[in-house]
């Protein structure tokens, strides 16, 4: 085996942000700059040599390239043995769980997520650990450091290997097994779900419309709703991944997968819709005209879990992101369970579920997911909501959800983005919050009274690792509240997201229109930041 040390140089910036190094795909085609940060990996990873590793992606343009890259320095740097998706594909789900059921020591997974793809296009790279989850903070620390000081990475010069045959192959030393990206992940869900109730559902006569937005859950879904389950052809929209997304943004919010939104909002509609992100671990749960908030869908699926026969047993207990709506807590409260609050980021999850603390978690962002892998787990989400309403015959995505709120209250919630700002100005605004929202305990503002305002700090219960200024947070004395954090995911500018929440306990105040429902709190959102003034922004750009 013929291995090169190539010399190099550090890049600035190879940070992980939220989930892995996010850029643009002309960064990342800069010779040696994929090298380096792989090389920084492998460099500050102890144990891989000889050693298991799973890699795939979202089938974004880039993906193939560097795929071929990843394996021939897997090679040169002693891995022993490489598992990855045909087509150099596999969902992020789908790959923490061929992570853990094939013992794997790590993996990478290539995924800008919900960025868009395609030449000018975003393109990323994450490290998931040996529990199939996103590498937690001392990791991803190891490896930036790595990149300051890295002057030469290691790879061998050998041919692509044909990751289109299924089998196995060498690459000098180490062994490469293609495998089929679906079977893994499609044999996971069968143990967790009823696939036999849902088999009935379809049979008589619930349909479904699956927005795969050309990404990659097209062929999970395909296989599994429509091949497995018996959902009519043409449930799945929009099913063959294509490495621009077909020139979409693959976020399935209200404003991105807006083809499913007209058609669940239009005449007509099926019984239920959803929408899944670039690789696969966000999803969008809607019902006939009936949105279902992220935080909402955590605490549904929490409060019937049981009725799910893979969480028969119940729950160990639930977790969610600090800015992700209360709605879960008072599930927590009234069934007796353990409840966490986590910074965003599904890295965070891994050790309360690793530890057996939580076995549902979920996240604003359109995240859900359970301790069968270490990721969050769009097509679970959708499973577990259609194996729900199989249980609930005659019961719509609304009347589930309406009733949810009926027994526990409701906690009006939205999200409002400020994209592409200029950072020193968002920074600004961040600084400015930091320094006067602690003095605002207190002090009423139009109404509502500060219960108190800080800069949310996490301890791992687990670890004790501590994770400090991720997030502003101004807590008001009835529970509202207003967070505001900057994104750690975007590739342009800033994004500000502003996240607002009000809880409503009263059952007769459930039908007002959430934007009306939360307008004093969005008001005093806005003025305690000063956004329009610092921003130049009078309206955000995305609304969820
Ligand atoms: C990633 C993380 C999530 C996080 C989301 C939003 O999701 O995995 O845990 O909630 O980003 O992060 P931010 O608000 O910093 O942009 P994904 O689907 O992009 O991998």
């Amino acid at each position: 085996m013929n291995v090169n040390e190539v010399s190099t140089r550090p890049f600035e910036g190879q940070k992980p942000g939220t989930s892995g190094l996010r850029k643009k795909v002309a960064v990342f085609r800069q010779p040696h700059y994929l090298e380096n940060f792989v090389q920084a990996w492998f460099d500050s990873l102890d144990g891989h040599a000889g050693a298991t590793l799973v890699l795939g992606g979202d089938g974004r343009f880039y993906n193939r390239t560097a795929a071929q890259t990843i394996l021939r320095m897997a090679a040169a740097n002693g891995v022993g043995r490489v598992l990855v998706g045909q087509g150099a594909l596999l969902s992020t789900p789908a790959a923490s769980c061929v992570i853990r059921k094939h013992r794997a020591f790590g993996g990478f997974v290539l995924s800008a997520s919900h960025n868009p793809g395609g030449p000018d296009g975003d393109f990323g790279i994450k490290y998931n650990i040996g529990n199939g989850g996103p590498a937690p903070e001392k990791y991803t620390q190891a490896a930036f450091d790595r990149t300051t000081t890295l002057d030469r990475y290691l790879i061998v010069d050998e041919p692509d290997v044909d990751l289109d045959r299924l089998g196995e192959t060498r690459l000098g030393d180490m062994t490469v097994e293609v495998v089929d990206p679906v079977a893994d992940y499609a044999e996971l869900m069968e143990a967790l779900f009823d696939f036999e109730a849902l088999r009935k559902l379809f049979r008589s006569g619930f349909r479904i419309c699956f927005d795969a937005m050309h990404a990659i859950t097209g062929p999970y879904a395909q296989a599994i709703l429509e091949d497995r389950l018996g959902a009519p052809a043409g449930s799945v929209i929009n099913g063959v991944p294509l490495e621009d997304f077909g020139g979409g943004h693959p976020d399935p919010n209200l404003k991105h997968a807006h083809e499913l939104v007209e058609i669940m909002f239009g005449d007509d509609a099926p019984a239920f819709g959803a929408a899944s992100d670039g690789d696969g671990d966000r999803n969008m749960v809607l019902g006939d005209r009936f949105f279902v908030t992220p935080s909402d869908s955590l605490a549904v699926l929490a409060a019937n879990a049981t009725l799910i026969p893979g969480y028969r047993k119940g729950l160990n207990g639930v977790a969610r992101s600090m800015p992700t709506s209360g709605a879960v807590d008072r599930v927590a409260g009234e069934l007796g369970l353990p409840c966490f609050e986590t910074p965003t980021g599904w890295k965070f999850f891994g050790n309360l579920m690793d530890a057996g603390k939580a076995t549902f978690c979920g996240e604003e962002s359109f995240g859900t997911s359970s301790d069968h892998v270490r990721e969050k787990d769009g097509l679970w989400a959708v499973l577990a909501w259609l194996n729900l309403l199989a249980e609930r015959p005659g019961q719509s995505v609304a009347d589930l959800v309406r009733a949810h709120w009926q027994r526990f209250g409701r906690n009006y919630y939205s999200r409002h983005d400020y994209e592409g700002l200029d950072s020193d100005a968002a920074n600004d605004l961040m600084a400015h919050l930091r320094a006067t929202v602690p003095g605002l305990e207190g002090m009423n503002l139009d109404g509502y009274k500060v219960r108190t305002g800080d800069d949310f700090a996490y301890t791992d219960p687990v670890d004790g690792s501590e994770s400090l200024s991720q997030g502003v947070r101004v807590i008001f004395e009835d529970g509202s509240r207003i967070v505001y954090r900057l994104s750690g995911t975007g590739t342009e500018g800033a994004t500000l997201r502003v996240y607002i929440e009000r809880f409503e306990p009263n059952a007769s105040k459930h039908g007002i229109e959430t934007q009306d429902a939360l307008a004093d709190l969005i008001a005093i959102a806005r003025g305690l930041a000063e956004i329009e003034r610092r921003t130049g922004r009078a309206d955000p750009t995305v609304i969820t």
